[in-house]
């Protein structure tokens, strides 16, 4: 990629202005404390620079010098990688993998859901809106049980977890009946600072930051 005069820092992240992988992807920048130039994409309707440089046009992806990386879950690995304070995984493999499942299954089961509400045709989203909270249902006992997402820290799957929590009042998603424990859950994410610093100007429009 051509250096920009724009561009100031050694990470270039291309994003779309209300996405729950970009959005993932900031929430892990956040957390580092790492700088970077943010190049807004309209994922419909890509830059020429992002379809030289990743073979899907797809958002997120982060450039660092000769290093191009696609892929939300690529992405954040090599965030938690290369900048390793604070650490946002745990250290033990089984716990690792744990995670890396449970994060797994957020990008094949609630991910498609977002997007379909987001995206979708009306039967679509009200599709997604009926599973979407099916899923919010069943994972209840796991937000009683953990102060995170399946884990006593926070890690890389609450920063997958996350974003989809802060849109659900605006995809028409309520919480479940006995659902305070991810209430409880969502503020205390929200309530960091660096959860503030990564969202768009759009995100911050579909929620409310605990005063
Ligand atoms: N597997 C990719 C999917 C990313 C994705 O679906 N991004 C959407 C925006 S939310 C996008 O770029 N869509 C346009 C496209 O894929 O051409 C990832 O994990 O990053």
């Amino acid at each position: 990629m051509a250096a920009s005069p724009r561009m100031r820092n050694a990470l270039t992240l291309f994003s779309a202005n209300d996405c729950v992988l970009c959005h993932r992807v900031r929430l892990v920048l956040a957390a580092k404390g790492v700088t970077y130039d943010l190049i807004e994409v309209d994922p419909q309707n890509p830059p020429e620079d992002l379809i030289d440089l990743n073979p899907y046009h797809s958002v997120p992806t982060l450039v660092e010098r000769d290093l191009v990386l696609y892929a939300a879950s690529v992405v954040s690995e090599y965030l938690d990688e290369r900048y390793p304070h604070p650490p946002l995984m745990p250290v033990d493999p089984l716990s690792r993998a744990r995670l890396r499942l449970a994060t797994l299954r957020l990008e094949h089961d609630w991910v498609p859901q977002v997007q379909a509400i987001q995206m979708g045709t009306k039967s679509q989203a009200d599709a997604g809106r009926k599973r979407l909270r099916e899923l919010l249902t069943a994972s209840v006992p796991l937000f009683k049980a953990f102060k995170f997402f399946l884990n006593t820290e926070m890690s890389l799957a609450d920063c997958a977890m996350a974003p989809i929590i802060w849109r659900l009042p605006s995809l028409g998603v309520a919480l479940p009946k006995d659902g305070k424990a991810l209430e409880d859950y969502g503020s205390r994410i929200f309530r960091n600072p660096g959860f503030a610093r990564s969202l768009t100007e759009q995100e911050r429009r579909l929620n409310e930051l605990p005063g």
